[in-house]
C-alpha cells in the first residue's frame, strides 16, 4: 500500500528497533505466545453472540479466531485487505480483531454508535473488501450495494491451514480520527508501532495476569484496545471482561462478580460512578483510568476516596501519543495533569501560532513525533500537508502547557471539534449536512458547556424559512449519522457573526453559550 500513506523513515524506525520498542511481534504473534504461557486462563468473558454468557480461554480464544481466520479466507478476505468492523463488547470482538490480524487482513475499527453515513465512508475510504458486524443490520443494508456484509453470526468455522501471517511493519490496524475537517480521517496503525505502545501501556499499569479488565467503554476505541485495554491485558495473560454500557447498573455487579482490578472510564461515567458507589462492593478495584476528554479536579479528587481505587488520568489520540500519571506521581499531579508520555522517545513540542517553541510551562499547541504516532492519515495527502509538519511531527490540535515534571496540562482545544464527553464531533461534518437541508443557509457548530458531559453540541442556523429545531435535529438523524453528532441545542441567528476576513466568527458563538 506504498502511496497511500507516509510512514517513518528508515533512520526512525532504525532507532526505535535499536531501542527494543519495535520488536517485530506481530499481533498474531502474541496471540500464539500468550496461548502458549496461559493456554487454560480465561481470557474472556461476557455475553455471546447467541446472547448466553461466554467465557473463553487463552487456548479457546486462539482457536476460535484461527477457524474464524478460515471463515474469512473462503470469503476471500486476504492479506492487506481492509475489512469494515463494527461490533459491541462482547468476546467475539476479540475473536474477530485476532482471526483478521491472522490474515494480515486491516480491521477498520468502527464504533457501535456509527450508522449508515459513517459506514458508508469508511468502506468508501477504505477500499474495504467486505463489512463484518454484529447485529447492525441497517448498517449491512446501506453498505450491502458496495462490498459483501457478513454477521459474525453467520460465520461457520473452517479448520486448517492459514497463510503466513503479517509482517510487523504492514498496517495492523485502522482507527478512526475524531477529526476536525468535513469527514473521518483513517488512521494506520502498523504491528511494530500499535504492539509497543500495548506493551509499554501494559507495563505503565502495572498489568499481569491477576488483572481483571472491565470493558466499559467501546473495545474498538483507541483508549478501550490499546491503553493498555483489551490488546494490554491479553498481552500480559489477564482476563478481559466486557460490559455492554458503563451504567452502576450494569458495571457494578460484575465488578464485584468477576472480581474486576481495573477500569477504563471517561468523565462523565466516572462522576456517574462516584455518585452511583453507596452499597456496592467493589472491593477488589484498584485502578481507575479516566481520559478521552477532561476530567474536572472536583471529580478527580473524590476517585480514590471513594471508589477506593488508584485514579490514572489518561490523556491519548488514535493518531498515536499516549500520556498517563504514573503509580508513583504524587497526589497533586494525579489529581491535576494529564500525565506524561509513554515513550523516552516520545518527541514533543509545544509551540505558538508560528510554530516557535514557547517558553517552558507556556501554553502552546502540542505537536508530537514517535515510534507509535503515525506520519500520516490513509489516503489523505492533503490533508495530511496540514496536519503533519514538515519533519513528520503531528499537529494534535489540542492546547497544552508542561510542568517541570514532563506532565501535560491539556488547557484547550484549537481543533474545530466538539468533545462532548470523549465522544468526538468534528463540527464541519454536521455543518456540511445541516447545509444540505434545502431551508438552511448558514450553519456553524460549536461546543457548549455541559455539567456532565463537559460540553455538548449546539448548532447555530440561519433559515430560509421558519424551521423548527426538532425538524434541524431530525434531519441530521436521517442523514445516517451518530446519534452523539446530532446536535444537543439548535439556535437560530438571522446571520451568523463574521471574523474581519468574513469567516464564521465561532469565538463569538462560543462566547454566547457560555
Ligand atoms: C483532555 N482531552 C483529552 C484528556 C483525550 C487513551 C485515552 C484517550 C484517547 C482518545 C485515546 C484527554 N483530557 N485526558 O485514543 O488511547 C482529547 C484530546 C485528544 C483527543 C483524542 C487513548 N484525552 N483528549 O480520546 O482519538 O483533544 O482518543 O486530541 O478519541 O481527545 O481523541 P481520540
Amino acid at each position: 500500500m506504498s502511496g497511500e500513506y507516509t510512514t517513518w523513515p528508515e533512520a526512525f524506525a532504525e532507532r526505535y528497533r535499536a531501542a527494543g520498542y519495535w520488536t517485530g511481534e506481530t499481533f498474531p504473534m502474541l496471540l500464539d505466545r500468550v496461548a502458549a504461557e496461559h493456554g487454560e486462563r480465561t481470557a474472556l468473558v461476557g455475553t455471546g453472540l447467541d446472547g448466553a454468557p461466554l467465557r473463553l480461554s487463552y487456548a479457546g480464544l486462539r482457536e476460535r479466531a484461527l477457524a474464524w481466520a478460515g471463515a474469512l479466507r473462503e470469503l476471500g478476505v486476504g492479506h492487506g485487505d481492509r475489512v469494515v468492523l463494527q461490533c459491541g463488547n462482547r468476546p467475539e470482538f476479540a475473536v474477530a480483531v485476532f482471526a483478521l490480524f491472522r490474515l494480515g487482513a486491516v480491521p477498520v475499527f468502527a464504533l457501535p454508535a456509527h450508522r449508515t453515513a459513517e459506514i458508508t465512508h469508511f468502506v468508501a475510504q477504505s477500499g474495504a473488501v467486505a463489512f463484518l458486524h454484529a447485529g447492525f443490520e441497517e448498517n449491512a443494508a446501506a453498505v450491502a450495494g458496495r462490498v459483501p456484509t457478513t454477521s459474525l453470526a453467520d460465520l461457520k468455522p473452517v479448520d486448517g491451514d492459514l497463510p503466513p501471517g503479517p509482517a510487523a511493519a504492514d498496517i495492523a490496524l485502522f482507527q478512526l480520527s475524531g477529526g476536525s475537517t468535513g469527514l473521518p480521517k483513517l488512521i494506520p496503525r502498523t504491528h511494530d508501532d500499535y504492539a509497543y505502545s500495548v506493551r509499554a501501556s501494559a507495563e505503565i499499569c502495572g498489568l499481569g495476569p491477576e488483572t481483571v479488565y472491565l470493558c466499559v467503554l467501546p473495545a474498538a476505541h483507541n483508549f478501550a484496545l490499546s491503553s493498555p485495554g483489551v490488546l494490554g491485558v491479553l498481552h500480559a495473560g489477564g482476563t478481559v471482561v466486557f460490559a455492554p454500557d458503563g451504567s452502576p447498573d450494569t458495571a457494578f455487579p460484575l465488578i464485584a462478580a468477576e472480581g474486576v482490578t481495573m477500569a477504563a472510564l471517561v468523565p462523565p461515567l466516572a462522576q456517574i460512578w462516584v455518585n452511583a458507589v453507596h452499597g456496592h462492593d467493589l472491593s477488589t478495584l484498584n485502578l481507575v483510568q479516566v481520559g478521552g476528554a477532561r476530567l474536572a479536579e472536583p471529580v478527580a479528587a473524590r476517585v480514590d476516596p471513594v471508589l477506593g481505587a488508584r485514579l490514572q488520568q489518561v490523556f491519548g489520540m488514535a493518531e498515536g501519543l499516549v500520556c498517563y500519571t504514573r503509580d508513583d506521581d504524587p497526589e497533586e499531579l494525579v489529581l491535576t495533569t494529564q500525565g506524561r508520555p509513554i515513550s523516552p522517545l516520545d518527541e514533543i513540542r509545544i509551540v505558538d501560532d508560528a510554530d516557535a517553541e514557547v517558553a517552558p510551562g507556556e501554553e502552546g499547541h502540542l505537536l508530537t513525533r514517535g515510534p507509535y504516532t503515525i506520519r500520516g492519515y490513509f489516503r489523505a495527502e492533503a490533508h495530511n500537508r496540514s496536519a503533519f509538519t514538515a519533519d513528520g511531527f503531528y499537529r494534535t490540535g489540542d492546547l497544552v502547557r508542561r510542568s517541570p515534571t514532563g506532565h501535560m496540562i491539556v488547557t484547550g482545544r484549537a481543533k474545530d471539534q466538539i468533545n462532548r464527553g470523549g465522544e468526538k464531533i468534528a463540527a464541519a461534518e454536521v455543518e456540511r449536512v445541516l447545509l444540505e437541508h434545502p431551508a438552511i443557509a448558514e450553519a456553524a457548530v460549536v461546543a457548549i458547556p455541559d455539567d456532565l458531559l463537559g460540553e455538548r453540541s449546539c448548532a447555530y442556523v440561519v433559515a430560509r424559512v421558519p424551521l423548527k429545531g426538532a425538524a434541524v435535529r431530525a434531519h441530521v438523524r436521517e442523514a445516517g449519522l451518530a446519534a452523539y453528532k446530532v446536535p444537543d441545542k439548535v439556535v437560530f441567528l438571522d446571520v451568523l457573526p463574521r471574523t474581519p476576513v468574513g469567516k464564521i466568527d465561532k469565538l463569538s458563538l462560543r462566547a454566547k453559550g457560555a
